[in-house]
């Protein structure tokens, strides 16, 4: 647009008119190059909050976000070969380090760009980063390298990457406007959407440990960061998983970690593996590599179980800046991964109030008790403790015995009152086992 008036479409959008492609690319353009006022913007995204966007106005924004920065690009060789999965976060989630290198090990590449954890919720980058020697802050140049090599990365996001999307989060989260599901899918979207993938899966969790406590809203939101996924050429599919217990038995960045080792080793929990599988499925699926998701599964869960996945994850670490002998020792089937990875000083274990079934573990108690104990950060760039976290004994729909250990606490040196009280009231014992499944997939989103 030649000359833009920011206040005009301030009010175009207060008075709950479309704004068109040109005019939502002209404010993000304003954003990224700073001729749009940090009041303007608050005032524009209070605007959108309240009146919503469209599909069309949230393609369009986040198109425009995705363009604000720099993308990255990719040998012509790889068109339709590149993938990615995101999360919308859950306690325990460590999908992406399982999945990642599954997907590399069945041929497609993957440049993964991840995040940190703030308050409850954990980061991929924190948890790769327990690992001795892992960086995860690459140059694109780097980042390309690697996945000619192994075929999948995992990185930190630069500041050359959707600049827009940083300025506006940070002033998103002090004008209240962050939740908002056209604000969300335009953040979200445009930073995955600047990796120049062609295919992506979307993990939406709903639940007490989710973002989006319930299944309407997370619906909601799958089906716009799908169709702005697919306005932007990306085939997009999402799947709506439950996050009401913690994902695995792991809880804290080493456990985490641990945890997934066992688990493209074959030994991990059901829920994750199912997950990682289910993922992992539809995304080979909609990436047109299986011809259905259900071949899709097999082709992950044969990657997990011939050790090719596994093998990417230790080339990956390697090419990351773990030492070899460091990785070959952390994915060793047989060895233990606590000689590689750091370790608690204290492990203290609480035990069943009564004998029962459990019929639930609040992920959100477990969320916040993980992070107090030290394993994430209440306010951006503060230091975390990699060692301590939770390892539940037991899963939703396991017998317990009163007096039996249901949860080992790791800790640097005791368990504090408040936390041992959150910890108990998160263990829920019922009378009858609840209806079983290790599904955590409620619904897939095609869009
Ligand atoms: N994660 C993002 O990348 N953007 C958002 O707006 C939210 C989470 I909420």
């Amino acid at each position: 647009m030649s000359s833009v008036s920011f206040p005009a479409l301030i009010t175009k959008k207060r008075n709950g008119d479309q704004l068109s492609r040109d005019e939502i690319e002209a404010f993000v353009n304003g954003i990224a190059n700073s001729s749009v006022q940090d009041s303007q913007i608050g005032a524009m995204l209070m605007a959108m909050y309240l009146k919503n966007l469209t599909m069309t106005e949230t393609t369009d924004l986040t198109r425009a976000m995705m363009n604000s920065g720099e993308t990255l690009s990719w040998p012509e060789e790889w068109k339709g070969n590149l993938v990615d999965k995101h999360s919308t976060g859950g306690v325990g989630d460590k999908v992406s380090l399982i999945l990642a290198p599954a997907l590399a090990a069945c041929g497609v590449k993957v440049p993964m760009i991840s995040g940190r954890g703030l308050e409850h919720t954990g980061g991929t980058l924190d948890k790769l980063e327990s690992i001795p020697g892992f960086q995860v802050s690459v140059t694109s140049e780097k980042m390309l390298d690697i996945i000619r090599t192994v075929g999948c990365c995992i990185v930190g996001q630069t500041k050359k990457l959707c600049p827009a999307d940083s300025k506006m989060y940070a002033i998103r989260d002090v004008t209240a406007t962050v939740d908002n599901l056209g604000l969300i899918t335009g953040s979200i979207i445009s930073k995955k959407a600047a990796e120049k993938i062609d295919a992506l899966v979307l993990d939406v969790k709903f639940g007490v440990g989710a973002f989006l406590k319930d299944i309407d809203t997370a619906r909601k939101l799958a089906g716009m960061m799908v169709g702005a996924g697919k306005g932007l050429g990306i085939n997009t599919v999402s799947l709506l998983t439950s996050m009401s217990s913690p994902l695995g038995k792991m809880v804290g960045n080493a456990l985490e970690v641990a945890e997934s080792i066992w688990t493209l080793q074959g030994n991990g929990p059901d829920d994750l593996f199912n997950l990682v599988i289910e993922l992992g499925g539809e995304l080979l699926s909609v990436a047109g590599k299986a011809p259905s998701s259900q071949e899709g599964r097999s082709m992950i869960k044969d990657a997990i179980s011939d050790g090719s996945a596994l093998a990417k994850f230790c080339a990956m670490a390697k090419a990351q800046g773990a030492d070899p002998a460091t990785a070959d020792a952390l994915c060793a089937p047989g060895n233990d991964v606590f000689s590689v990875l750091p370790r608690a000083g204290a492990i203290v274990e609480l035990s069943s109030p009564e004998t029962g079934y459990v019929t639930g573990i609040d992920a959100m108690a477990c969320a916040v008790a993980a992070q107090k104990l030290g394993a994430g950060r209440s306010k951006v760039g503060e230091a975390i403790d990699y060692t301590v976290g939770l390892e539940l004994l037991v899963t939703v729909g396991d017998k317990v015995e009163k007096g039996k250990p249901w949860i080992k606490v790791h800790t640097k040196n005791g368990l504090p009152d408040d936390l041992r009280a959150k910890l108990e009231q998160a263990l829920v014992i019922g009378s009858e086992a609840p209806a079983s499944g290790t599904s955590r997939v409620h619904e897939v989103v095609y869009g």
